[in-house]
């Protein structure tokens, strides 16, 4: 090898000099620091139901829900493992609650979101107020709210967990404890919310008991699917996402918590879906029928073969493409209120 140019010798000198003064030249990062576009080391991943569900049940057998606190299989992004992520800003697990079980009355700064996977007759509580949980539903458990989770079922209940927890993490903003009971005392029938909030009325003297996040906890999937079948009856399908409706805040028409934005969308019998990519990336349940996710990146190309209660990502500017023959529910979170927030947004659909 030939020798380094001078310039080249003094320039590592430089660098070796302010090394230990914590000291870094910037240009020999800053295409790094500010990509071309986004370069999101995070990767398309796939979780079938069929292969996780076996491992859910023998948690199951491995620990209590009263032990573990939540007995929660993390779905790990497979380039981010061990820091709990699906994504750079987004955590997903699947929790599993047994007949009779309890996970414990806790409270964080963490927004989370549930969305049942199987099973019918377990609850949560937030803030006193128990809501049931069916296989669709959507639920949330508002930032710094008391929640305890139960099940009253016959059989197992699982359900998709979402958290905001890299994006706290990030923020070094985390905080939380534990309820004075394991279960908090019931102080509102399950449906007051609802009601108050959950039909395009409100209170007239109420305010946003939550704050930023929805005054609804739960979205029953009867009302979602019965909208969605609806549209694909009677309005025209969209060219990229088929029938698509985001969840709303009822007082505020956003998303329905801060951090994170949910979606559903039915894919019709026969889809051919062009091509998008979007700043957020996107976590999916799979809650009926079948489809083909085709994406696209600089890395390569992936398809995906899903089903119902499988589980995939969707990375930061990654081309997506669906594809359903026998028609499709996909249930969806990222976290695009933060891009929107900061106006950072961007999303292409190709013709
Ligand atoms: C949590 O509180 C729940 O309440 C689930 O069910 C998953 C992951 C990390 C931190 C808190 C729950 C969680 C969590």
């Amino acid at each position: 090898m030939n020798a380094p140019h001078p310039s080249a010798r003094e320039r590592e000198q430089l660098y070796r000099d302010m090394d230990p003064l914590n000291l870094t030249p910037l240009w020999e990062v800053l295409h790094a620091l500010v990509p071309r576009e986004p370069a999101t080391p995070c990767v398309p991943a796939l979780w079938k139901w069929d292969t996780v569900r076996p491992l859910l049940l023998r948690a199951g057998a491995a620990i209590t829900a009263e032990e573990a606190v939540r007995r929660v299989l993390i779905l790990e992004n497979p380039a981010l493992r061990g820091q709990s992520a699906i994504t750079q800003s987004l955590y997903a697990g699947l929790q599993l609650i047994l007949p009779g079980e309890v996970a414990p009355a806790h409270r964080h700064t963490q927004s989370a979101l549930r969305f049942i996977v199987e099973g019918t007759g377990a609850y949560t509580a937030v803030d006193g107020e128990r809501t049931s949980m069916r296989p669709g539903d959507f639920i949330i458990t508002p930032s710094w709210t008391f929640h305890d989770h139960g099940s009253e079922a016959e059989g197992p209940v699982v359900w998709l967990d979402g958290l905001d927890i890299p994006m706290i993490r990030f923020l070094d903003a985390g905080f939380a404890e534990n309820g004075a009971a394991r279960s908090q005392e019931v102080t509102r029938r399950e449906g007051t919310s609802f009601a108050r909030y959950g039909h395009n009325m409100a209170p007239v003297r109420h305010d946003a008991p939550f704050g930023a996040t929805s005054p609804i906890f739960s979205y029953p999937y009867e009302r979602s699917r019965e909208a969605l079948e609806r549209l694909e009856r009677d309005a025209p399908v969209d060219a990229w996402d088929g029938v698509k409706l985001r969840y709303v805040n009822p007082l505020t028409g956003g998303s329905p918590m801060p951090t994170m934005a949910t979606f559903m969308q039915r894919l019709p019998a026969g889809f051919r879906g062009r091509g998008w990519r979007q700043t957020d990336g996107a976590v999916y349940s799979v809650v009926e029928g079948a489809a083909v996710v085709h994406l696209d990146s600089p890395r390569g190309t992936q398809q995906f073969e899903v089903g119902a209660r499988d589980h995939f990502v969707v990375p930061s500017w990654h081309t997506a493409r669906f594809e359903s023959d026998a028609g499709c529910v996909l249930f969806s979170y990222s976290d695009r209120p933060v891009h929107q927030a900061l106006g950072i947004h961007k999303e292409e659909r190709l013709q």
